[in-house]
Formats: C-alpha cells, structure tokens, sequence
C-alpha cells in the first residue's frame, strides 16, 4: 500500500553551507556577488536559505523557513568550474531556464560531497 508521507514529503538528500553567487539570470550574465547560504537538497530542488545563525542551524527543519531561491534540478548542468574564480573548489550549475549558480566551499571533501550529490540527482532525473 502507498505511504502518503513518502510520497507528499520529498526525501532530504542533503544540506549545509556554502558560498554561492549567481552569475547569469536567464542566459543574460550577471556581476558576482558571494554570499554564504544555507544549501538544502530536497527531491529535484536545490533550495537557498539565508545563512542561518549557528544555534538556528542546529534546530534547522525545510518547513520553518522560506527559500530565498530555489532551483529546480531536471535538465540542469554541473561542472568543475576553478577557471571561473580565483578561489578553489568552485563548481557551477546551469539551469534549464538559465540561471547559472557558482557553489564553493574551502574544504575539499565538503565541496566535493556537494557536487556528487547534486551530480546524482540530476543524472537520476535524466534517467527518468
Ligand atoms: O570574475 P571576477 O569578475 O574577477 O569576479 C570577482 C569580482 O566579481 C569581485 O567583485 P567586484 O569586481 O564587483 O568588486 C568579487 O568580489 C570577487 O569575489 C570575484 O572573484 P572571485 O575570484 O572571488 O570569484
């Protein structure tokens, strides 16, 4: 039998922080402006939060709070991008309707969970 929960609540894959700038609104570009965000992968969305204050974080739930934005993961393209900035670990994502992103954080292994994750969601969506 179908579990209403399952299917009405879309699965957490993963949140954090991390530095975020848009560099492109609909194909048309963008001046970088880096802000951290607090990022949460939920379903085929990738949302972003206000960087919350620590003790907030700790009791951090989807439902409290609204986005700031939201991006919706089917068709879009990540990449590798460290020729894009001058800091490490950057990578970027591009949207179907082409808002592009560019996502870092100073720890490898952070960064690099981030971009796998994201990676997973949107080939799993292709497949679709
Ligand atoms: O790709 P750019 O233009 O060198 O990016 C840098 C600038 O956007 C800079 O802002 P202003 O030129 O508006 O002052 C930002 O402060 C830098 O962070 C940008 O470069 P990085 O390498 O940090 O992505």
């Amino acid at each position: 039998s179908a579990d209403s929960s399952e299917s009405s609540t879309p699965e957490l894959e993963k949140c954090g922080l991390l530095n975020k700038t848009k560099i492109a609104e609909g194909g048309r570009k963008l001046r970088k402006n880096w802000n951290p965000s607090w990022v949460v992968l939920v379903g085929n969305s990738l949302m972003f939060f206000k960087d919350p204050k620590s003790q907030t974080l700790q009791s951090w739930k989807p439902g409290n709070s609204k986005p700031e934005s939201s991006v919706d993961l089917r068709g879009a393209q990540l990449r590798w991008a460290n020729d894009m900035s001058s800091k490490k670990n950057v990578f970027r994502l591009r949207t179907v309707t082409g808002n592009e992103f560019l996502l870092q954080s100073d720890t490898d292994s952070v960064t690099r969970e981030w971009f796998n994750t994201i990676h997973n969601v949107i080939e799993k969506l292709d497949r679709d």
